[in-house]
């Protein structure tokens, strides 16, 4: 660890995203950088979210770095989608290959961060009391890692136990012999009822909004698989870095609404069978006609009421009111089959919303659930949560809680104007989560380095993005989801609306990863247009 507390970098997290951006820094720029972690580990969001059945929805072997030929030669995946803990194991022996942790400072939440103009430096403070400076301040904080735990009137009175899906504790949780309710039915609920079931005594689901699931069809990877994801390293790479979602699989060059309805089924048929995200993948006007998506969405409505034996839950369940992949769409592994077992029952929020949570469990307008342990699986206060957390304050001490009262506002989702040499990995008006982000992370932080390399060399001192370039980013931001069925879904969390109060803009850039990929290229051929040096 340097003892000095000038720096030239300060990223913040040490997940995919800090980890890449300090390999970067200090191993091809030489920079003094140095990483700060609240947790006591690398990983990030997969070192807090440790959930039964916390598993990636990407491919194993999309679900990595591709920077270092090696690294992706050496590593071998044991799964179709990897588990948490085989996710852990990888970033910590990408953390000892790179020799990491001597720069980075675990244990360290940051408090606030402060631009000094007469030094141009960032000033950050940390909750132990210390202070940091840099030149560059880089944002590595996750999308998704500020966890939402609703405002529910009574939680603090409630006689059991009761945790966060994102703040899962490290000697887990005993389920046996015990009333569970869980609520929520995201992606973490999908895939964290089904573990909860196999163990509990009871769980009761709490289900707000109906949504939309996929079979994940996850399995042990063969060893020819294995072999061919190494020998066509080069190609996946390609694939995932030209196609719009970062995925290692194509978009589909036909219409929905110009395929015949028997071959629909045939086609959603086999990639229902298949498993995974290329379900969204099978046609190419899936996001952007309402007619095509209904064929979608039909036929999963159809499985979801076929899976299910108790018509009363099949109803619930597939009475889904927004379009296939609006939000974000989860895979599974026995979600439906699931509400099949005698221990799980299933509540509809809609017709009997929650009121408060008593001592002795949760109490909707119907009656009282009794519960010795209630999980909330209610996401997070996405892509802003985290990084409004860090009180940032640029020039003239504006604060970025101000700056951003009515929703974010960046330039690429990479800089805000106001807060000069302050760089934000998969930040909002970025396709991030849209994504598979492995990709989108490398990116963005290989932009930032090269913006970096750009001003050492030429021994420039202060990198800052305008008004009015934030203006054109977020027109092009709306541009692109208004050209799709995603602004549609009023309770999306990629408006911020699943958090009380938060202004509802559409943050993550809609226009695919390539597309934004090439503009940020020319953006950078061009003198970092948009941008002012001094
Ligand atoms: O969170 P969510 P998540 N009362 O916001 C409900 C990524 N991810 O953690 O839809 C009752 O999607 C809410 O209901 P509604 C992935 O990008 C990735 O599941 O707002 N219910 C919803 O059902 C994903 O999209 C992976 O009406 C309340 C649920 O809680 C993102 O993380 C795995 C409520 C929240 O769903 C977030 O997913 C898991 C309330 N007050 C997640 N508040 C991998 O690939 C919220 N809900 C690894």
């Amino acid at each position: 660890m340097q003892n000095t507390n000038t720096l030239d970098a300060i990223v913040i997290g040490a997940g995919f995203a800090g980890m890449y951006q300090l390999i970067s820094l200090r191993d091809k720029l030489g920079l003094r950088t140095r990483v700060l972690e609240a947790g006591s580990g690398v990983g990030g969001t997969w070192y807090w979210n440790r959930y039964p059945g916390a598993r990636c929805d990407s491919e194993s072997h999309s679900y990595m770095y591709y920077f270092s030929k090696e690294l992706v030669q050496e590593w071998e995946w044991s799964e179709r989608y990897p588990q948490q803990p085989e996710i852990l194991r990888y970033l910590n022996h990408v953390a000892d290959k790179f020799d990491l942790r001597r720069d980075i400072s675990f244990d360290t939440r940051v408090n606030s961060a402060n631009f000094d103009e007469a030094n141009n430096q960032w000033v950050v403070q940390t909750e132990g009391g210390e202070t940091l400076r840099a030149q560059f301040l880089i944002t590595a904080v996750g999308c998704l890692s500020s966890a939402n735990v609703p405002n529910t009137p009574g939680l603090d009175r409630f006689a059991g136990q009761w945790f966060h899906t994102g703040a899962w504790p490290h000697e887990g949780v005993d389920f046996k012999g015990k009333h569970v309710g869980v609520i929520g039915t995201g992606s973490t609920g999908i895939q964290a009822i089904p573990m909860i079931a196999n163990e509990a005594d009871h769980v009761t689901v709490f289900q707000r909004t109906a949504n939309y699931s996929l079979p994940a069809n996850n399995a042990p990877l063969t060893e020819d698989f294995k072999q061919y994801a190494k020998a066509h390293a080069d190609e996946i790479y390609e694939i995932m870095t030209t196609n719009g979602n970062g995925h290692p699989f194509h978009i589909e060059k036909r219409k929905a609404v110009e395929t015949p309805a028997d071959e629909i089924e045939q086609i959603y048929e086999a990639a229902w069978q298949k498993g995974g995200l290329q379900f969204r993948a099978t046609f190419e006007d899936l996001l952007v006609s309402n007619d095509a998506n209904k064929t979608a969405a039909e036929f999963i409505q159809k499985k979801i009421r076929k899976l299910i034996k108790d018509p009363v839950k099949a109803e619930i369940l597939a009475d889904i009111d927004h379009p296939f992949a609006a939000k974000r769409p989860p895979i599974d592994s026995n979600y439906f089959d699931t509400f099949n077992r005698d221990n799980v029952s299933l509540v509809s929020l809609r017709d009997a919303p929650m009121q408060e949570i008593v001592p002795a469990g949760i109490k909707t307008t119907e009656k009282v659930y009794p519960l010795d342990i209630i999980v909330f699986a209610t996401g997070f206060d996405a892509m802003t949560g985290s990084l409004l957390k860090l009180n940032i304050e640029g020039l003239g001490g504006r604060k970025l809680k101000d700056d951003w009262h009515a929703g974010p506002r960046t330039y690429l989702g990479l800089q805000i104007s106001g807060y000069p040499n302050l760089f934000t990995i998969t930040g909002p008006g970025s396709p991030s989560v849209l994504c598979n982000l492995p990709p989108a992370i490398e990116q963005h932080v290989e932009w930032i380095t090269d913006c970096i390399e750009h001003m050492r060399a030429h021994q420039l001192q202060t990198v800052q993005t305008s008004d009015q370039a934030c203006d054109q980013w977020q027109q092009e931001v709306d541009r692109a989801a208004n050209a799709t069925l995603l602004p549609q879904v009023k309770h999306s969390w990629y408006l911020g609306a699943n958090v009380p109060g938060k202004p509802r803009v559409f943050m993550p850039y809609a226009g695919g990863l390539s597309h934004y990929r090439s503009i940020c290229n020319d953006v950078a051929a061009d003198g970092y247009r948009g941008m002012r040096f001094s």
